[in-house]
């Protein structure tokens, strides 16, 4: 079975988001390289924000079925350039993360990501702190693949 691999910003809850996929309770610690765990890949904040790593996130997506695009709803910015989905040979799903938090706004998180990652796109509302959202996507990331 494929991989999902997780991109997106430094602090955006990516190790956070990827405990909670796994059912793991445990704080995350700072990503400091590419992470091969059971079904996820996740991968530094650095390695999205900085286009010098941009050749090895796609190099590694070879190894991957699905593309995880994170944007942190506290934040009022998009760290991916303009249709970086594209660029990926794999499908691309968006993620929301915190919407737990009093900060988070669904709708501009949607509005950020769709810069980068195409309308038809599903895009999922998380919380790794909560758990909200979190047994659907792992639901459908599990089924899409098996396909
Ligand atoms: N409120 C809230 N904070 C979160 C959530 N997920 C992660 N965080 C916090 O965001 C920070 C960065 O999380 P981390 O998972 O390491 O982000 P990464 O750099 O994208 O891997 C940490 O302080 C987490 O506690 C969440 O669902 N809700
Ligand atoms: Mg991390």
């Amino acid at each position: 079975m494929k991989r999902v691999m997780i991109i997106g910003a430094v602090g955006a809850g990516k190790s956070s988001l990827v405990r909670a996929l796994e059912g793991d309770h445990e704080p995350a610690r700072k990503t400091q390289t590419l992470e091969f765990h059971d079904w996820i890949i996740d991968t530094p904040g650095e390695y999205s924000e900085n286009p010098l790593y941009y050749r090895t996130l796609m190099a590694t997506s070879l190894e991957a079925g699905l593309l995880l695009m994170v944007q942190d709803a506290t934040r009022d910015r998009n760290y991916f350039p303009p249709g970086f989905s594209q660029g990926f040979p794999i499908v691309p799903i968006g993620v929301v993360t915190k919407m737990d938090h009093p900060d988070a706004d669904a709708e501009r998180a949607k509005t950020l990501l769709h810069e980068s990652l195409d309308p038809n796109h599903p895009v999922f509302l998380t919380s790794a702190t909560t758990g909200a959202g979190i047994a659907e996507l792992r639901r459908f990331l599990l089924d899409a693949l098996k396909t």
